[in-house]
């Protein structure tokens, strides 16, 4: 966050149903998006998130244009796939090694499901940040991430560990914007854990809460994740100029109630 002095990190997560109509007409629209979005909020981010579903789901086209989107966004700025990874390591190895060598992310998000075997093969990624699913946004997390284990919720206990897992100092967590109550705690855990955070705009989460509980005593190592509100802030021909001033009245949101360091 140094460089843009911004917590904001923009979800890339375009969908052909959703962009302007006009960008259809473009031999890659998925990229042609991107490209604009890129561009009109690289000084104002501090991270990059695209989802891989959102490419998936367009076959080898949308996988191209999520490749050419990697490359596009300049060097300084990290590129968080979010793809919830972890199998078995063997497995593992092959997911780390598309994501990290294929795509060139800087980052991955991780589910802890399977064990720390299951995530080593991202982790022996020294310069590469793992985040590890604590508490995710939705309503399901209450199926499994909030029940109690021995007097302790699941996401304290998953949040214990990746501390124990942190041995190169590149684990992160996630913690849905929706919860902020228990990314307080979660922070208290981990005082120095880098924090990605979805869940504010679209899904609505508190924005001064998840400033004030998920930064650190300085009031920094929050990635806070918008994708819907900002992309979609308008579908006309300045949806880029739209996006932008999303995406700077969140950033100026942000360091309003951040702590100064
Ligand atoms: O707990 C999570 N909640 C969540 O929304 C973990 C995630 N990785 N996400 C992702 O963040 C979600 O899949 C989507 O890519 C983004 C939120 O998008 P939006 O609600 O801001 O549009």
């Amino acid at each position: 966050s140094s460089k843009n002095n911004s917590l904001l990190c923009v979800g890339l997560d375009t969908e052909l149903e959703k962009i302007p109509k006009f960008l259809l007409q473009e031999k890659d629209p998925i990229f042609a998006f991107n490209q604009a979005i890129i561009d009109s909020t690289l000084d104002l981010v501090c991270a990059y998130k695209p989802n891989l579903a959102f490419y998936e789901a367009y076959g080898i086209k949308g996988l191209e244009a999520l490749k050419i989107t990697c490359e596009y966004i300049p060097k300084d700025i990290p590129i968080i796939l979010d793809a919830k990874r972890g199998d078995i390591g063997n497995t593992s190895k092959m997911y780390a090694k598309a994501i990290f060598e294929e795509f060139k992310a800087d980052g991955v998000t991780l589910s802890p499901y399977l064990g720390e075997d299951s995530l080593s093969p991202f982790l022996e990624y020294e310069d590469k940040c793992g985040f590890i699913l604590c508490l995710t946004s939705n309503a399901g997390a209450k199926d499994f991430q909030l029940l109690n284990f021995e007097g302790k919720p699941l996401y304290k206990i998953v949040a214990e560990k990746v501390l124990s897992w942190n041995k190169k100092g590149n684990c992160g967590l996630v913690v849905g914007a929706t919860y902020p109550e228990q990314l307080k705690e979660i922070r208290e855990i981990a005082p120095d854990l880098p924090i990605l955070i979805p869940g504010v705009g679209a899904q609505k989460g508190d924005v001064e809460l998840t400033v004030k509980y998920g930064t650190d005593k300085n009031g920094e190592l929050a990635i806070i994740n918008s994708s819907r509100g900002i992309l979609y802030a308008s579908s006309e021909k300045d949806f880029a100029q739209a996006s932008r001033e999303e995406a700077k009245k969140l950033r100026e949101l942000f360091n309003l109630y951040r702590k100064k360091g």
